[in-house]
């Protein structure tokens, strides 16, 4: 009988993990075991024991990394010693920082590394800690995704890669989808929940190395010495992993809390406070990375209220932060209320200029596109036109006008569109990307941030697949050059399943999720014409805002002649703000490429397209196609059900078939409110919508949009 029991908890225990439910918490860091044995013997006999010799705490975290990681994949302990014994005939992996260590070096910093064969073992070097835990998650990547050990080597192409995160001080996220804040203030310094260092692990694993803990429109709270024993534990937990802390700014803060009548950046006393406030944070935390401010934008305040440039305030700041080794990141997202204009142009003309004033410790933060995150945009004409600033390239991962977390967006290819997307400024081959990473214009500095999608929710980012944006923005962060489908299937396979057929499927419709997002809500370059506040769902028809660039119709101009923002030299002239052979293709709306074509052009409702379908054929296709095609991810994901968690499957499913019925909704709303001013039938094959305009619009009081 006993022996019966102690068989059945046996069998019990070998059963439970291939029948426990993944909640997603462990990200792309599963380390499940290798079921294949012959693959997880080689892997074995390579990597008996670390070895890691030194102070350095990164290099530890290094190690401990590694360890665990090796103990899941092949079920066997490994461990730990701090040199490899003489005469053993012992096959381990060496982790090494040397000064010396030959590993490239693109950005300027010391976090490249290099893993190369030495006699019976694995080296992994680089010139820091970080430079080695690169190399570990590197490593363990091959092991993830069954590759060999082979050579490898890598550096980050971008010195400074963050998240951003717009976390206030209740624990509430702007545009955050997954829950609440990651961060519980009121519990620290005190108390480090466990989940503080898992995030960590993930950043660390995809090569970031900083984080931006607050909202751009932020408290002046985070300035306060109680906050900044808060940020200083948090500081701690990320320091081993490479991590450093940096924080959003309020301009008014001396103001707010510092007693001053002024925030004014000329004034002395201003700078005394800042200098003073920057002082306290690094003895608080000897890493500080620096400071991130939304100024003069969206109502926040900023040296314009003192009749000040962005360049005086930026530098102010840069100043303050005194011999300490930190920057400012100072937003570009700015657009004054401007009933005349274009809000397209606003950040250009205001930054423009400026090129050349800001000090050296200075990148200016531009968001990938002229609006605001759209779900296409052509890139930033402010790309290239400051050649003597460094740039921050700032992308949202949060998916706020792209579906929040329950339509399925892979957006490494919206990213990449921007990093590829060539400004022409200096010739073909002047991309966003070298701009960038500050290989154009020679900048010592760069930098990259991503508005981060992660919160409290138990898989920190909602929808299951947002996981893989958070993934994609990390690895393009260090290097752009990877493609989309090859982040995709290094995802797929640690995150889900590693069973051939099935990542092929899954990596095939990430690939294409952003088009077909962008076909059944704003094709041909429709954009802004989302629920109003929320950004969710269709409002096309909104006419009344708080500000005219709020509204939809400032932007898709439909009209009985056509639809479509003219940008032209015979419109707002927008176009003008792009190098001469950018205007040229994109100026005409016969070489304009259709994915921009409404960005740029009026366009007739009969008039040709290059596909052979007049513009209202075109567009009904494509909100018709693109609507279809979520049915087809439903077919793609059904067939993967077998290879695949059972608990994940049906959280995608459901949000899959959520999907499909708001793509509808998306669709009805566009074609038979654009159909009111093109006055044209649905084009055959298509049926019309089987609801009136009516009963769509009342689908935004249903969804509570108001
Ligand atoms: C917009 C968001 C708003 C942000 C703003 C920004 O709707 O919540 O504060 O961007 O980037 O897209 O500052």
């Amino acid at each position: 009988m006993l022996l019966r029991s102690a068989l059945l908890l046996l069998v019990f225990i070998v059963a439970a993990p291939c029948c426990r439910a993944d909640d997603g918490y462990r990200l792309w860091l599963k380390y499940d075991l290798i079921a294949d044995s012959p693959q997880r013997a080689q892997y074995r006999a390579a990597a008996q024991f670390i070895a890691a010799n030194g102070p350095d705490a990164v290099l530890k975290t290094a190690a401990a990394e590694l360890q665990r990681g090796l103990q899941g994949l092949l079920g066997q302990p490994v461990p730990v010693v701090e040199q490899a014994a003489n005469g053993s005939s012992k096959r381990g992996i060496l982790l090494v920082v040397s000064a010396a260590a030959n590993v490239p070096d693109a950005a300027r910093s010391t976090e490249g590394y290099r893993i190369f064969a030495q006699g019976r073992n694995l080296v992994v070097t680089g010139r820091s800690g970080a430079g080695v835990l690169y190399g570990v998650f590197a490593l363990l990547r091959q092991l993830q995704t069954r590759q060999p050990l082979a050579n490898l080597a890598g550096s980050p192409r971008i010195r400074y890669r963050l998240l951003n995160h717009w976390d206030n001080p209740n624990g509430t996220v702007e545009r955050g989808y997954a829950g609440s804040s990651i961060w519980k203030w009121a519990e620290l310094p005190e108390r480090l929940d466990p989940r503080y260092k898992d995030y960590a692990r993930a950043n660390a694993s995809i090569g970031l190395n900083g984080v931006v803990v607050n909202n751009v429109n932020a408290s002046a709270r985070y300035l306060t010495p109680e906050y900044l024993q808060k940020v200083k534990a948090l500081a701690g937990v990320f320091r081993p992993y490479g991590i450093r802390v940096y924080l959003s700014v309020l301009w008014a803060a001396p103001k707010v809390i510092g007693g001053l009548k002024t925030s004014d950046p000329l004034d002395p006393q201003v700078n005394q406070w800042w200098a003073a406030r920057s002082e306290a944070i690094y003895q608080a935390i000897p890493d500080f990375g620096g400071f991130l401010v939304k100024a003069n934008s969206e109502g926040e305040p900023g040296p314009q209220d003192y009749g000040r440039s962005h360049a005086d305030g930026a530098n102010m700041l840069a100043a303050a932060l005194g011999q300490h080794d930190g920057i400012v990141m100072w937003r570009a997202f700015v657009y004054k209320a401007n009933s005349n204009g274009d809000r397209f142009k606003e950040a250009y003309e205001e930054f423009k200029s400026l090129d050349g004033q800001f000090s050296p410790r200075v990148l200016v933060q531009v968001k990938n596109g002229p609006i605001d995150f759209q779900a296409r945009e052509p890139f930033h004409p402010l790309f290239g036109a400051m050649p003597k600033t460094p740039l921050v390239l700032e992308v949202q991962i949060t998916q706020e006008y792209l579906g929040m977390a329950t339509h399925l967006v892979y957006l490494a290819p919206l990213f990449k569109e921007c990093l590829d997307a060539d400004t022409r400024v200096k010739g073909p081959g002047s991309t966003v990307a070298k701009v960038v990473d500050g290989s154009l214009d020679q900048h010592a500095i760069s930098g990259i941030a991503g508005v981060a999608n992660i919160g409290a929710d138990r898989n920190w980012t909602g929808h299951p697949m947002g996981q893989a944006n958070w993934y994609a923005f990390g690895r393009l962060a260090w290097d752009y050059t990877l493609t989309s489908a090859a982040i995709a299937t290094e995802w797929t396979s640690m995150t889900l399943t590693t069973e051939p057929k099935a990542v092929a499927a899954i990596v095939n419709m990430m690939g294409k999720s952003r088009d077909i997002y962008v076909r059944y809500t704003t094709p041909l370059g429709l954009h802004h014409i989302m629920g109003q506040n929320i950004h969710y769902g269709p409002e096309p028809w909104l006419a009344q805002a708080g500000r005219p660039d709020w509204t939809a119709v400032y932007y898709h101009k439909a009209d009985s002649a056509g639809l479509g923002f003219n940008r032209t030299a015979t419109g707002s002239n927008a176009l003008a703000l792009y190098a001469p052979a950018v205007q040229k293709q994109w100026g005409d709306a016969k070489t304009c490429p259709l994915n921009y074509l409404l960005w740029f052009h009026h366009v007739g409702w009969k008039q040709p397209l290059s596909t052979g379908r007049t513009l209202w054929n075109e567009l009904c296709t494509r909100y018709y196609t693109g609507a279809d095609s979520v049915t087809w991810m439903q077919q793609q994901w059904a067939a993967v059900k077998p290879a695949v968690d059972a608990a994940v499957f049906a959280d995608v499913a459901a949000r899959l078939e959520i999907q499909r019925h708001e793509a509808l909704w998306w669709r009805d709303a566009c074609v038979l409110y654009f159909q009111t001013y093109s006055k044209l039938p649905i084009p055959a094959p298509f049926s019309p919508p089987a609801r009136t305009l009516a009963e769509v619009k009342s689908l935004v009081d249903l969804y509570q949009l108001k």
